[in-house]
């Protein structure tokens, strides 16, 4: 079961870092799972996804589903809506 909201993300890539401000201004925290300083983060997220594009934030939602969210955009507009329950 992952952390109530993880971000797999990497600390140069411009959109993590984008995601990661916003969740700062809004006093989210999340786990951080860096994909190059951890093997399994990485080896977790390809097999979910069939890809490593980062960011993407992990979380369980109301029915206990395991979901990926992929897309900064989309990530920062979930944060600001509340995130995960
Ligand atoms: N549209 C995506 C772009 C994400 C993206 O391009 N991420 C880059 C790093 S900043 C990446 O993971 N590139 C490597 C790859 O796609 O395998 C977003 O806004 O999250």
């Amino acid at each position: 079961m992952p952390a109530r909201m993880a971000l797999y993300y990497y600390d140069t890539c411009p959109f993590c870092i984008r995601v990661l401000r916003a969740a700062s201004k809004l006093g989210v925290d999340l786990e951080l799972r860096d994909i190059f300083q951890d093997r399994k983060h990485y080896m977790d997220l390809t097999s979910a996804r069939g890809r490593a594009t980062v960011p993407v934030l992990r979380y369980t939602d109301a029915d206990g589903e395991d979901v990926w969210m992929p897309e900064s955009a989309d990530i920062i507009r979930f944060l600001e809506a509340g995130g995960a329950a």
